[in-house]
C-alpha cells in the first residue's frame, strides 16, 4: 500500500495534492511555493535540511525553514557576494569563504584568474553532502584543486587561525541558530585581524525591508572596525522582500573608484547578473536604507 510520503516523493499526485511550502517573514507576510516533489528531508547536528522541487524555481534548498537557494535565482546572490570584492582587489590570491556550504560562492570565486587558493569553512558537512548530490550545478567546483574544505565553526576558526587572507566572504544563513555569531562585533574584529593590509571583507547583510534591527547593529559595528564600509544591494526574488544587501568592508580599496582595470577593460567573466554597470549601480541606495545606517 502506498503511504502519503511515498506519493509526495514520487510527485505522481502533484495536481491532486495541494501542498505548499511557506516561509513566513513576519506575521502576515511570507513567500509560498508549491511543492511539486519532496527530494530530501533530514536533520543534521545543526539544523533541519529540506530540498524540494517547484515548477517555477526548480530545486529549492531550505535550512531551518528558510530558503537558502533555488536553482532559478541563486546566481544573483552568489555572483554579487563574490565578484564585487574580487573585481576590486587587484590581487585576490587567497580567499576565505565562511559558510556557503552549497558551493555557489566558491563556484564564482574560482572564476577569477588571480585566485590561487579558496578555503571554505562550513560548520555543517551534511549541507555540503546534500548539495553535492542534489545541486550539482551549484556545487560543481568543490573538486577544483584550488578549493580546500574544512568542516569547522567559522567563528572559532577565524579566532584561532594563523592564516591571512586577501578577501574574506561570509556567506551565512540568517542570524538565528549556528549563524548568529557571524553577525557579532567580536567575529568582525577577528576577520579584520586576519585580512592582509589591503584586504576586503564582504558578509551578506540581510533584507533592508525585513531585518532593519540586524542591519542597524551590524553596520554600526562594522563602521567601528573598518575604515571603508559601503552597503550594496541586489534583487534576489526568493529572499525576504526580494531586496537583499551585502556589506563591502575594506582596509584600503574603494568599492567603485578602485574597480580593477582588468575588469573595466572588459576581462571576460561568465556571469548572468554581475557586470560593471551593476557593480556601480549596486552601491546606489534608496533613502530608507541610507537612513538605516546613518
Ligand atoms: N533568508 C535567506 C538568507 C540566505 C543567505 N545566505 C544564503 C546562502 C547561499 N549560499
Amino acid at each position: 500500500m502506498t503511504n502519503i510520503d511515498e506519493v509526495i516523493r514520487e510527485g505522481s499526485m502533484e495536481d491532486l495534492w495541494n501542498i505548499w511550502f511557506t516561509e513566513l517573514y513576519k506575521k502576515g507576510a511570507g513567500l509560498t511555493l508549491k511543492i511539486k516533489k519532496i527530494i530530501y528531508s533530514g536533520q543534521s547536528d545543526f539544523q533541519q535540511i529540506d530540498v524540494f522541487e517547484n515548477s517555477v524555481f526548480g530545486r529549492v534548498l531550505v535550512l531551518y525553514g528558510s530558503i537558502m537557494i533555488t536553482e532559478k535565482d541563486e546566481f544573483v546572490y552568489h555572483e554579487m557576494i563574490s565578484h564585487v570584492p574580487l573585481c576590486v582587489h587587484p590581487s585576490p590570491e587567497k580567499v576565505l569563504v565562511i559558510g556557503g556550504g552549497d558551493g555557489g560562492t566558491v563556484r564564482e570565486v574560482v572564476k577569477h584568474p588571480k585566485v590561487k587558493e579558496v578555503l571554505l569553512v562550513e560548520i555543517d558537512k551534511m549541507v555540503v553532502d546534500v548539495c553535492k548530490r542534489y545541486f550539482p550545478e551549484v556545487s560543481r567546483e568543490f573538486d577544483n584543486p584550488k578549493v580546500r574544505i574544512r568542516y569547522d565553526d567559522g567563528a572559532k576558526f577565524i579566532a584561532e587561525t594563523e592564516e591571512r587572507f586577501d578577501v574574506i566572504i561570509v556567506d551565512s544563513s540568517d542570524p538565528t541558530g549556528p549563524a548568529e555569531v557571524l553577525f557579532q562585533k567580536t567575529f568582525h574584529q577577528h576577520i579584520y585581524n586576519k585580512l592582509n593590509d589591503d584586504g576586503i571583507f564582504v558578509p551578506q547583510s540581510e533584507s533592508p525591508f525585513f531585518n532593519q534591527d540586524t542591519i542597524r547593529k551590524m553596520y554600526r559595528n562594522l563602521k567601528g572596525i573598518f575604515p571603508i564600509v559601503a552597503p550594496y544591494i541586489a534583487f534576489v526574488p526568493t529572499y525576504p522582500s526580494g531586496l537583499w544587501s551585502f556589506a563591502f568592508c575594506s582596509k584600503r580599496y574603494h568599492p567603485v573608484k578602485d574597480i580593477d582595470r582588468r575588469y573595466l577593460k572588459g576581462i571576460a567573466l561568465s556571469t548572468k547578473y554581475y557586470n560593471q554597470d551593476i557593480h556601480k549601480a549596486a552601491f546606489m541606495l534608496p533613502n530608507f536604507f541610507k537612513e538605516l545606517i546613518k
